[in-house]
């Protein structure tokens, strides 16, 4: 029986994911994995209600990555972009708000499925989000998430970034958030949970297959970028987003410095410096600060040894042969 056909049979969430494969994480903390993705007992719990609740409008737009690839980043080009015909980049929503906001309304500007809005109830109510289009956050793997969109012609944006930098990144949040010194023996247990794929959302690789695929095969709806292209070429990449997102950069705004304006209010200084975002609380109760550190391509370099490095590259450079992405 294949899980949608248990999830039939159980109708009960609790029956069928106490059926489901399980394994622990790098703490001890258990995961279940559901469609190949690994979660945690909650985070599926809500997956589940998403895939059975969740009613797309047309122009929704979903925000999507892998934990710590440049979900936050993305998220502010987003809202910069869709806003800034509305009321110009200086009166802009992201001054007073974080893009986790919870300060402007309840749910906040680019709510996650599965972190935030399905998590709190089976059934939440959308009609209280703010933003036309609504605009979503995930870090589900685009099977799972596509589920409940069947034919819609909604759009779907997805940062991916270096799993080392990623698992840098991870490392520092998780041991800011836990209180902990940022050790190496974190560092080592994580990295050995991700090398197997058992971790959080993991495996990583399947993750960013599953929106390389889609990308490819549905250009129109889902756009793949990633955090690298974004640091190397933000004015391209950001003009490719504007495009994908139906707003497009004019000429106009190209001479008068928009592409510009925005980049510097969604960079990470800027925001990291907003009052919002210095004393501000997210979704899951953390502070807004925990979401910006460094944001520098290959600080990996500083953390990991050689046997790290090519025991990673490794199993990355197979994952994605045949999938045109490089490390
Ligand atoms: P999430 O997936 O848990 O939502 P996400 O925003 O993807 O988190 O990850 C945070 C990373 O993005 C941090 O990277 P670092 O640890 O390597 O520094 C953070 O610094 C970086 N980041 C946040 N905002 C920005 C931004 N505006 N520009 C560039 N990088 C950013």
């Amino acid at each position: 029986m294949n899980q949608t056909e248990l999830l039939k049979k159980f109708g009960d969430d609790d029956n069928m994911i106490s059926l489901l494969p399980s394994d622990s994480d790098f703490q001890g903390k258990k995961l279940y994995n559901y469609q190949g993705c690994w979660y945690q007992y909650k985070t599926l719990r809500a997956v589940l209600h998403f895939k059975r609740n969740f009613k797309p409008l047309d122009t929704d737009i979903i925000v999507a990555s892998y934990p710590k690839s440049g979900t936050t980043w993305l998220k502010a080009l987003t809202v910069a972009l869709l806003e800034r015909s509305k009321d110009g980049p200086l009166s802009h929503p992201l001054t007073s708000d974080n893009p986790y906001g919870l300060v402007q309304s309840a749910i906040g500007l680019v709510p996650f499925f599965e972190l935030n809005l399905y998590l709190k109830s089976s059934t939440p109510d959308l009609t209280k989000l703010s933003s036309s289009p609504r605009l979503f956050s995930t870090h589900m793997p685009l099977h799972t998430l596509r589920d409940p969109l069947k034919d819609s012609p909604c759009k779907i944006v997805y940062v991916c970034r270096n799993v080392k930098d990623v698992l840098v990144s991870r490392w520092y949040f998780y041991s800011r958030i836990e209180n902990k010194e940022a050790g190496r023996s974190i560092l080592e247990s994580m990295f050995e949970s991700y090398c197997r794929g058992v971790n959080y959302y993991g495996p990583f690789w399947d993750n960013v297959l599953s929106y390389r695929r889609g990308s490819l095969e549905d250009p129109k709806h889902v756009l793949f970028m990633t955090y690298e292209d974004l640091k190397a070429r933000p004015r391209e990449q950001i003009m490719r987003l504007a495009e994908f997102l139906g707003c497009p950069i004019t000429q106009e705004e190209i001479h008068s410095g928009a592409v510009k304006e925005i980049l510097e209010l969604c960079s990470l200084h800027n925001l990291s410096n907003l009052d919002v975002n210095k004393t501000g609380k997210a979704w899951d109760n953390l502070d807004h600060n925990v979401y910006f550190r460094k944001g520098e391509v290959d600080d990996w370099k500083n953390h990991f040894t050689s046997e790290m490095e090519e025991k990673i590259d490794m199993i990355i450079n197979e994952k994605f042969q045949g999938s045109g992405l490089k490390i």
